[in-house]
């Protein structure tokens, strides 16, 4: 699929953004292993939480829905799930990957995980060798990519593991195997990183123990079930908070959107560009913060990113670049080569993307040098990545012409609805077949 979108027009009204796939990721895996039935509220109907749905239903568990985002899970046990008749395919989804990586090496039948060609370039050693020091057994193609094959009945235990890199994934990977495995289990991260998982097992009554930025936790674990509220996603919602800085005339009210401090950055460096955001009926929901979010259009202009904003924004960058390159000056930023690792070249692609549309896009190895101009009519490629196609569409509101953007289909990992509520906001968007 392709989208066609024309330039011009600006975003208005009240929307409520799919789901988070984070936190619905999370529900599905815990609800999976506790005892009791658990229900989901806002669950996102889309492919990458679906792979994760669908992963646990063929090891057994029953999974009614989702149902206009409602979920009833019949939690098994820590040790109920059963043996899958083939491997688990988790489509283009990172997340389902890693995290079920550190669940599955706790299980105690064999399990193979494959991904499609996305997820099958992504490294995941940095799941591996943690797991590895666990006492995990995981087999990898030669560099460290997907399938990965994972052995059942080994005895795991816990580690102090210090990570490489800043990620949630592998963080949460670590504390899923810890759950399997005798004693602690300790990650320390370089940078503070999206925080859902500790939250949601200390909702499943299974809390952990936060010092700085080591966390801990006790295994084996034993979950029960709860009722979780899925929040709209804060990175979905990033693109019409784009959308609204940038078309003038904008006033759009996002819904019940999760903002959970770990991950705000978007709208701290919306703000230091200039940007009319306004948080409002903030609230805590099943122990995730939530808050209306009325952004209106205004000037915006290019900054030096704080690299400390650089994790708490990390799936929001495709989005700011075109905030960038709608802004008066230079904006820089700077400790970012983790998407270089997502599911495209997220600094390559958008570079690419920009210059074809003239704008003087310089990537360098760890982000990316934009000078804010004017925004020409062209065509763009999104490499398959939903978060590329989804911030081009937005960058029509501030162009000269129309923008074509080729290879939409995996809008529907994360967002499945996203033609339908941007046009019905104002976008002039527009989906073909190609
Ligand atoms: O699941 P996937 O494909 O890795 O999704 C992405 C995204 O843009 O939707 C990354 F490409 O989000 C990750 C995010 O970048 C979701 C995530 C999580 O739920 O724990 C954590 C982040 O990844 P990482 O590598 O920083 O841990």
């Amino acid at each position: 699929m392709k989208f066609i979108v024309n330039n011009g027009g600006k975003l208005n009204g009240n929307i409520r953004v799919p789901g988070d796939k984070s936190i619905s990721h999370r529900s599905i895996m815990f609800g999976s292993i506790a005892e009791g039935t658990s229900h989901i509220t806002g669950f996102l109907e889309g492919e990458d939480s679906l792979n994760t749905l669908r992963a646990f239903q063929a090891m057994g568990v029953d999974i009614e829905g989702p149902d206009n985002g409602h979920v009833v899970i019949h939690g098994v046990g820590m040790n109920g799930l059963k043996k899958p008749q083939q491997a688990i395919d988790v489509g283009n989804s990172g997340t389902s990957m890693r995290l079920l990586a550190g669940l599955f090496a706790g299980q105690a039948f064999d399990i193979e995980l494959i991904g499609d060609v996305s997820l099958s370039k992504r490294p995941m050693a940095r799941v591996t060798n943690p797991l590895s020091e666990m006492g995990a057994k995981v087999e990898t193609e030669t560099d460290g990519r997907p399938p990965l094959r994972i052995s059942g009945g080994q005895s795991l235990h816990g580690i102090n593991y210090d990570m490489p890199m800043a990620s949630a994934q592998v963080k949460s990977c670590c504390l899923l195997a810890g759950l399997y495995a005798n004693g602690k289990t300790c990650v320390t991260e370089p940078a503070p990183t999206r925080d859902h998982t500790e939250r949601m097992l200390a909702a499943f009554g299974w809390p952990l123990n936060v010092k700085g930025s080591t966390v801990c936790l006790q295994g084996p674990a034993k979950l029960t079930a709860c009722d979780i509220d899925v929040p709209a996603d804060i990175s979905s919602s990033a693109f019409f908070m784009v959308g609204a800085s940038i078309a003038e005339g904008s006033d759009i009210l996002l819904e019940h959107v999760g903002i959970n401090p770990t991950r705000t950055g978007v709208i701290d460096i919306l703000k230091l560009m200039g940007a009319d955001i306004e948080l409002q009926n903030q609230q805590e929901v099943g122990g995730e913060p939530v808050a209306d979010i009325r952004v209106r259009s205004a000037q915006l202009k290019g900054i030096a990113v704080p690299e400390a904003l650089v994790p708490l924004a990390i799936d929001e960058f495709p989005a700011i670049f075109v905030a960038a390159a709608c802004a008066q000056g230079e904006t820089v930023i700077t400790g970012a080569e983790e998407l270089r690792v997502k599911e495209s070249d997220r600094i390559q692609v958008m570079a690419d993307g920009l210059q074809a549309l003239g704008i003087d896009a310089q990537p360098t190895s760890d982000g990316m040098v934009i000078q804010g101009g004017s925004i020409k009519s062209g065509k763009v490629h999104s490499r398959d990545d939903h978060r590329i196609a989804m911030s081009f569409a937005m960058a029509a509101l501030c162009a000269e012409g129309e923008i074509e953007i080729e290879d939409c289909d995996n809008v529907n990992t994360s967002f499945p609805d996203f033609v339908a509520l941007a046009s019905k906001s104002g976008l002039n968007i527009q989906l073909y077949e190609e």
